[in-house]
């Protein structure tokens, strides 16, 4: 075995990694600043008899999944080139929870995708509402059931040479749906009670072929975008950010000034109410995190 390999991390507790070399999963002792996803450098080392790992150092990233606080922020994966949301009926998800990924992951240079989750259950008017509004964003959209097997192969299709993390609430189906794409038995949570031991409480990533990959993270079932710049959140919103261009003044505030653009578009329906309303609330920080 070289002493000095390339390897992926797919697994991390909280001191330790494994990293997944062309030889072998090796275990390393984690350091500061790499996560799951990170392209890696280690050293073996033999310690009486077992084979492990020295990290010596990291790859430039393509990207990082981030949960920004204004003061600290947490770096979930990196590399991922695609967030897939599970959006379901039971538990349910917000407009904010949905809101608030789009725009992290617009701003992270990671293309946002929803999956609408558990279509074997009973999908009120109201969630078939909520479900209207990002079917006619430009945003892609895929109804499956990953526990009735629906539609899963459009999910595969999807993820060719991508990387994917699935973000979705605890309970929303993110480890059942990792399970019945990679056919690895990983855990699950047991609805009736979310505090229960099959939370995923550990990162991993799973690889479908040499260039699919995707990662089951604890890390992902809330979001703090706090730390992002106020002047940045609009680009999180596409398609108010693409109307926003043409409002009259280049500091508009897009509530109330002259010759704005987007309260136009809000007007005439070509914006969403509630889309612009979780702009103006992040923007504007009217809430609590
Ligand atoms: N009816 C139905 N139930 C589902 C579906 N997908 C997942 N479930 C159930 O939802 C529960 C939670 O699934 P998990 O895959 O553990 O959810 P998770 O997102 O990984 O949860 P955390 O690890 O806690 O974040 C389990 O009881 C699953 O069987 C589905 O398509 N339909
Ligand atoms: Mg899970
Ligand atoms: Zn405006």
């Amino acid at each position: 075995m070289e002493k000095v390999q390339t390897g992926l991390v797919i697994e991390f507790y909280s001191n330790s990694c494994l990293v997944r070399t062309k030889d072998a999963d090796i275990s390393c002792i984690a350091i500061k600043d790499v996560v799951v996803g990170d392209i890696v450098k280690i050293e073996i080392i033999q310690d009486s008899k077992k084979i492990k790992g020295l990290i010596l150092s990291r790859e430039p990233r393509f990207s990082i999944l981030e949960k920004k606080e204004v003061l600290k922020s947490k770096v979930v994966a990196a590399n991922v080139t695609h967030v897939g949301i599970l959006v379901t009926p039971e538990p349910k998800t917000s407009t904010d929870f949905i809101d608030k990924w789009v725009l992290t992951a617009n701003l992270s240079n990671i293309t946002p995708f929803i999956i609408n989750n558990k279509i074997d259950l009973v999908q009120n008017e109201e969630y078939l509402t909520k479900l209207e509004i990002y079917k006619n964003l430009k945003i892609d959209f895929i109804d499956i059931s990953a526990k009735s097997n629906q539609n899963l192969g459009q999910v595969s299709d999807y993820l060719k040479g991508k990387c994917v993390v699935f973000v979705g609430n605890s309970g929303a189906g993110k480890s059942t749906l990792t399970t019945s794409l990679t056919g690895k038995d990983i855990k699950t949570n047991v609805l009736s009670n979310n505090q229960g031991v099959h939370t995923t409480s550990i990162s991993t990533l799973y690889e479908i072929d040499n260039d699919t990959k995707i990662i089951d993270s604890p890390g992902v079932r809330d979001l703090y975008i706090t730390g992002w710049d106020d002047k940045d959140i609009i680009k999180g919103f596409s398609e108010i950010y693409a109307f926003s261009r043409y409002c009259k003044f280049n500091d508009c505030n897009h509530i109330n000034n002259d010759g704005c653009h987007v309260t136009e578009k809000l007007i005439n329906g070509e914006i969403n109410q509630s889309r612009y309303n979780n702009f103006i609330k992040f923007r504007d920080r009217e809430e609590d995190e």
